[in-house]
């Protein structure tokens, strides 16, 4: 129901109980779990339509890099066995398509509103409401609000003399357009070498005249798995759903690791490698590398705990990139040598390396010539000038916290999100601030989030802050917010957890730590240990009344 306040505002009152914002994943199972649990839900969304990271990241060449048939929703038996994925990998298509799809079957656009940022929200103490408000000045109002934001959702550009001056086209990889881009004999420019640029890159060099790649650190990226689905591997995960869902939860990284039994050919079996790269022999290294390739570097244990493992992995890395690139001194601008495996997210290609042996691929060094400045007609490095007629930049998110932080989010007595998280996120198991009372926050930082297949996390965030919610209205209670000593020892414990691993090596910079967002403080964002440890301490909580948080009539 819409009806004027004194101030002449238009509020939605009364009838919402819980406000979602945003329509990728997360908002959209949140839709259908709060729906189900007879809650009446309201979604924002500031796209035009579902989908979330699968609605903007539509550039060339954008895939998931968790294998389809687990990067899919649990929650509806019919749903697992209605959909058919075309390759073991999807692309971004294919994954919007899946998101279409559960739109579709279970209705959620009805209550979804879309072409609706959300500027701020706002806790109101005196009705223990909040209160949203849209760029466009609407205001909603309900007692929840799950912020389903997404971990990697602000898509950032930095700072570069002279790039309003480029006349050119301009395109970020995290906000593609929906439209089709012609690169068609264009000579293309791209800055950044994360997942987006190398997985970018390879089909706009495809596509494009000429692809310059500016690159300022290289990267670590092993090849993807590139298969069709074949029928009887779907057929088996459908006869095994159940078994594969209660394997993601006890699995560290969500992913159940189902292997078809009847339906994989022997060969295609993986043979066992030893738990521990320094146990094995500088033959027995090649040999596995000859037999599994470069992925075979990352299953070895010590790889991520042990330097010295960490070094010879790096070398072994470095060794097989040099006899892939034709050009010796491409090939040593391409690799990696100032930080070690592990310390960023694990990047997979298609052809990466394979396209800088193109005559019409150029590959610029930003440390040896860094950008001088962005020109009304393309790039100009300390030694060169780039003459471009598309400028992309593939060059990351404000990761975790940047969504929320945008939203101008103000709890009790008007304190802002901003203000509380200063020196970094503080939050209890990534779903709630104290001091921010029913705010929840879906994978939000100092949860497994990034670090565990997104789907199963997201579930699980949802499936928990329902039960909170029904409990809280079971027991005539009205606020539930962390304890501040819950939140403390929880961030102690994520910051414990993560110290001694390579993501937080001194020589290590990664968007984890927040490294790539001048003045962001350093602070290992995600939990490191693991989701079944992280799930059994939410349900700890849920089974035991809640003891880390303070719920309260007030
Ligand atoms: O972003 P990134 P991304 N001058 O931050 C460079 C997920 N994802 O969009 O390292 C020159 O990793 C920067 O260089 P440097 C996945 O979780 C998943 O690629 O700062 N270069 C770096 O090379 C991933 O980790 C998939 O020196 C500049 C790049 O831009 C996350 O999204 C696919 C620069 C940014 O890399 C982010 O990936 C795609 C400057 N001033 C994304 N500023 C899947 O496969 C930045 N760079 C599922």
């Amino acid at each position: 129901m819409l009806s004027l306040t004194k101030s002449g505002e238009i509020v939605m009152t009364g009838s919402i109980d819980v406000l979602v914002v945003g329509a990728g994943f997360a908002g959209m199972y949140a839709v259908h779990r709060f729906r189900n649990l007879g809650l009446n839900v309201k979604a924002l969304e500031a796209g035009d339509d579902i989908g979330g990271t699968w609605y903007w990241n539509r550039y060339p060449g954008a895939r998931c890099d968790v294998p389809s048939l687990e990067y899919s929703f649990g929650f509806s038996p019919e749903l697992e066995q209605e959909w058919d994925w075309p390759e073991v990998f999807s692309a971004q298509a294919d994954i919007l398509r899946y998101a279409n799809h559960i739109a579709d079957r279970f209705d959620l656009r009805r209550n979804m509103q879309f072409d609706t940022r959300v500027a701020s929200v706002e806790w109101q103490d005196d009705t223990l409401q909040w209160k949203l408000t849209s760029e466009a000045g609407e205001v909603f109002e309900a007692p929840y609000c799950v912020m389903a934001t997404g971990c990697l959702s602000v898509p950032i550009k930095p700072e570069i003399a002279g790039a309003a001056s480029f006349r050119g086209e301009v395109y970020h990889t995290g906000s593609w357009p929906k439209e089709p881009v012609n690169l068609e004999g264009k000579r293309v420019g791209i800055i950044g070498t994360g997942s987006s640029g190398v997985q970018a890159i390879p089909e706009l060099a495809r596509q494009s005249g000429h692809l310059t790649v500016f690159q300022r650190t290289p990267v670590y990226t092993i090849p993807a798995n590139r298969k069709r689905m074949r029928d009887a591997v779907q057929q088996e995960f459908r006869e095994h759903y159940r078994e594969i869902r209660a394997l993601q939860q006890v699995n560290a990284g969500g992913v159940s690791n189902f292997r078809p039994r009847k339906s994989v050919r022997r060969t295609e079996e993986a043979p066992r490698v030893p738990t521990r790269l320094l146990d094995l022999t500088p033959e027995q290294r090649q040999q596995v590398l000859q037999a599994q390739g470069l992925g075979a570097l990352l299953a070895f244990r010590d790889v991520n705990t042990h330097p010295e493992a960490n070094e010879v992995a790096n070398t072994l890395y470095r060794e097989t990139v040099r006899r892939m690139i034709k050009d010796p001194a491409t090939a040593e601008r391409l690799l990696p040598k100032t930080y070690g495996l592990g310390c960023k997210r694990q990047v997979l290609d298609r052809d990466y390396y394979e396209t800088f042996n193109r005559d019409d691929v150029t590959l610029i060094d930003l440390v040896e010539t860094p950008i001088d400045q962005i020109t009304d007609t393309g790039v100009r490095t300390t030694s060169e000038r780039y003459e471009l007629d598309v400028l992309i930049y593939a060059t990351g998110f404000d990761a975790m916290t940047g969504a929320l932080l945008r939203a101008n989010i103000r709890g009790r007595d008007g304190v802002e999100l901003k203000q509380k998280w200063a020196d970094g996120p503080v939050a209890y198991l990534g779903l709630q601030m104290s001091g921010f009372p029913n705010l929840f926050t879906v994978t939000g930082p100092g949860s497994p989030s990034v670090l565990c297949n997104m789907l199963v996390a997201i579930e699980q965030h949802v499936n928990w802050i329902g039960d909170c919610v029904t409990h809280l209205q079971a027991t005539n209670q009205r606020t539930i917010e962390p304890l501040p000593g819950s939140e403390q020892s929880w961030i102690e414990h994520v910051n414990s957890v993560a110290d001694g691993t390579m993501y937080t090596a001194p020589t290590c910079n990664s968007w984890y730590l927040g490294a790539n967002v001048p003045g962001k403080p350093r602070i290992f964002m995600p939990y490191v240990g693991g989701f079944p440890r992280y799930r059994e301490r939410c349900e700890m909580e849920a089974s035991n009344g809640y003891p880390g948080f303070r719920v309260a009539k007030d």
